[in-house]
């Protein structure tokens, strides 16, 4: 129900009012979800392997063409097909990559810590080459990226296996006390420092990123999010790096959702992410 939100809240129109050439690739296909309890600490993994499949080519086919593709989930498992397409990407054109993932949890679980068996709780973690095959395969190389590349800023929400495991493979976590601390361009400044025209810049958002006040239609609120304004700005600030070369919008679930408000903030926020501003800059 995500991108269906995402597109009655006028996706398409609003990036194409911004001169944005957008191509609408429909729905992907694949499996129901089961609804069953976690079998070795995952939950649907058959499924969520094959919906990444599915994900992975797609993205990696939109960036071969040259294209910025922007990936409507769907829950923030997808992130693993994405980001390891990106990743592939990057290697075949010779570029760095940076991803910044905006979240309120650092979704950095495996099956021996996960609180959950929620596959959305561990695509840091698959990503980095720590999960089952079926996941971190997929894709060219093992792991898709290194723990480097990763900038997550917003996060308030670890599990304590999980924080052990963020400490030990050295995660740059701006977290919401770093936020209150040093304020949201700070905090950005330093995730975005050191891009260079070389660099391809992924953004994984997860809605839930957002302060719940403001962002209710997701299925795992944590208080203490970004406030609009600090939302606003954290896209601006990337907008105006102009590195942007690849999206995921996640976790957005209508289900929970108030006459699709969530959906119409995300796309507010999209729209300042692609450069949206209220003045011309300086
Ligand atoms: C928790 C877990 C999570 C999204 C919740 C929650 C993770 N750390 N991720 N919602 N998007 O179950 O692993
Ligand atoms: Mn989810
Ligand atoms: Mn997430
Ligand atoms: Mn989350």
């Amino acid at each position: 129900m995500g991108p269906e939100a995402l597109r009655v809240a006028g996706l398409k129109e609003r990036l194409q009012a911004h001169a944005i050439d957008v191509h609408d690739l429909g729905n992907l296909s694949g499996p129901s979800n089961p609804w069953l309890p976690p079998v070795d600490g995952y939950r649907h993994l058959a499924e969520v392997a094959h919906w990444n499949r599915q994900v992975h080519e797609a993205v990696y086919a939109s960036l071969a063409r040259g294209h910025l593709p922007i990936m409507l989930g769907g829950d923030h498992c997808l992130g693993i097909g994405s980001v390891s397409a990106v990743a592939r990407h990057c290697r075949a054109q010779g570029l760095k990559l940076r991803v910044l993932w905006l979240d309120a949890h650092a979704d950095f679980n495996t099956s021996a810590i996960t609180p959950s068996g929620n596959i959305h709780g561990m695509p840091v973690a698959c990503l980095c080459g720590h999960g089952p095959a079926e996941l971190v395969n997929i894709g060219d190389v093992v792991p898709a990226i290194s723990p480097k590349v990763i900038r997550q800023v917003g996060i308030r929400s670890v599990d304590a296996g999980e924080k052990r495991f963020v400490h030990q493979q050295d995660l740059e976590v701006f977290d919401m006390r770093y936020i209150d601390e040093m304020g949201m361009r700070h905090a950005m400044e330093l995730a975005l420092a050191t891009l260079d025209d070389k660099t391809h810049l992924h953004v994984s958002f997860d809605v839930d990123f957002l302060d719940p006040d403001i962002a209710p239609g997701v299925a795992t609120t944590v208080p203490g999010g970004p406030t609009y304004r600090e939302a606003q700005l954290c896209m601006e600030m990337i907008a105006d790096t102009g590195r942007l070369a690849s999206l995921d919008v996640v976790e957005l679930n209508p289900a929970f959702d108030l006459r699709n408000k969530t959906a119409e903030l995300a796309v507010d926020l999209i729209e300042s992410l692609f450069g949206k501003s209220t003045l011309m800059r300086k």
